[in-house]
């Protein structure tokens, strides 16, 4: 095996200087960036972890649809504990804040059966105490997917009352979850709702699901809870497979529910993924700022479709951070990430997205903005041009190096020889 041979302190602290004195020339200032790099959690997905599993305990035959994740890579984490023990491993390589994202499914009912609409947060006790020991803090999802009541395509905007109330009454009991854990951490549990609700062929009414769907989630939104303790998100989309035709939950029914709320309570949640394949979302976020005071993002990478593919530094992820930069909104935006992998190495695929994201906040942090600004108003357009093509290749990674070894964690390949050993004894083994 290739052992990638780590820098010294010495010499990732002098490329920091060098980078420093250019950026500087910029007017750019890094410690300032690393500042804020150090002070912005990301919160990392369990789900990348077990492809979307769960630990549920089912009487009967599991329910799968409404998500979906491809690959048969070995080590897939079929236990609270190994999931926990592979995501402290990943902790340890990604430097900076992060926070923990759970979903409903990821109960532990000590083997026992628990419907959906009964969880509590004792269920959730292992985790809790789990996060608090790795100083991370918890996010939370309602699981409206892989249950039998969700077979049917249609869960908060069922027309069968009782199908409706259940789901419902799942979410309630999946805000009142989150917001223990925000009362415990200390910090707001972020909660994403995402319903897969839709049909695969022309439905001629698309009109009564919508209207069922609002009617939802202002049942479940009715309860105030405390916002020190808890935020809503709701997550729109264009498509899912299986359901090609309509989704209930759209980009415009969405914006629309987000506006229909005057106290601001709930937030849109933008999902990298979850538009046309050459529709970004970087475009979305000034218009977010205009009239919204948050937003929940899921970072992902979608291939042709909603594909979930691991985060790397591509022009999207460089151009979301830079609206957000930009736009001066990252103080008013959770991040989150979304992309599930099972036909690679899993820890591999959390540790890559999840540095691959901050590498474009920092990325986005070290653009001179004013410099670009003043030429763009001077519509001195070949210059910005120029500018934006020279600083692709500034020497940021050298200021991420400096951020990892500062955080005591692996610089810049090093990082490969921990993922290496991690799959060869444990994931390969399992
Ligand atoms: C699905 C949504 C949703 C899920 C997670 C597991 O298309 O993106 O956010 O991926 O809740
Ligand atoms: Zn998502």
């Amino acid at each position: 095996m290739m052992n990638f041979l780590p820098m010294t302190d010495a010499e990732v602290q002098q490329r920091y200087e060098l980078a420093k004195k250019s950026f500087a020339d910029l007017g750019v200032d890094t410690e300032k960036a690393l500042e804020t790099l150090a002070n912005t959690p990301i919160s990392l997905h369990c789900w990348q972890g077990d492809d979307v599993h769960g630990f549920e305990v089912h009487e009967g035959a599991v329910s799968g649809g409404g998500i979906m994740s491809t690959g048969n890579y070995p080590g897939c984490a079929t236990s609270p504990e190994q999931l926990r023990c592979d995501a402290e491993t990943a902790l340890k390589l990604i430097p900076g804040k992060k926070r923990f994202n759970l979903h409903a499914i990821y109960a532990e009912t000590e083997g026992k059966v628990v419907d959906r609409d009964q969880i509590t947060p004792e269920h959730f006790a292992r985790w809790m105490a789990w996060a608090k020991e790795q100083n991370v803090a918890l996010d939370f999802n309602p699981s409206f997917f892989a249950h039998p009541l969700a077979d049917s395509g249609y869960t908060l905007s069922n027309r069968d009352d009782k199908v409706r109330d259940f789901w419902v009454r799942h979410d309630k009991q999946c805000r009142l979850i989150a917001a223990e854990m925000g009362k415990a951490q200390g910090s707001p549990c972020i909660v994403n709702h995402w319903v897969p609700d839709g049909a695969k062929d022309q439905p001629v009414d698309r009109l009564t699901p919508r209207k069922l769907l609002k009617d939802s989630y202002d049942r479940i939104f009715a309860e105030t809870l405390n916002p020190a303790y808890i935020r809503d998100g709701v997550e729109s989309k264009v498509f899912g497979i299986g359901l090609e035709d309509y989704t209930v939950g759209s980009h415009e029914f969405y914006m629309n529910y987000v506006a229909s709320r005057p106290q601001k309570d709930v937030m849109i949640t933008f999902d990298m993924g979850h538009f046309h394949p050459t529709e970004s979302i970087h475009d979305k976020i000034s218009s977010v700022a205009v009239f919204q005071d948050e937003l929940l993002l899921h970072v992902s990478r979608p291939i042709r479709w909603d594909s979930d593919h691991v985060v790397n530094f591509n022009d999207d992820l460089r151009n979301l951070f830079l609206q957000l930069v930009r736009c001066h909104f990252l103080k008013n935006t959770y991040l989150a990430l979304d992309f599930f992998d099972g036909a690679i190495d899993r820890l591999g695929a959390w540790v890559v997205g999840t540095r691959a994201a901050q590498k474009a906040l920092l990325y986005a942090l070290l653009e001179p903005t004013p410099i670009l600004d003043q030429f763009e108003k001077d519509n001195d357009n070949a210059m910005k041009l120029a500018l934006l093509e020279e600083l692709k290749g500034a020497p940021w990674e050298a200021v991420y190096d400096e951020f990892c070894r500062r955080q005591g964690t692996p610089v810049g390949t090093a990082w490969i020889n921990q993922l290496f050993d991690y799959d060869r004894k444990v994931a390969r083994t399992r």
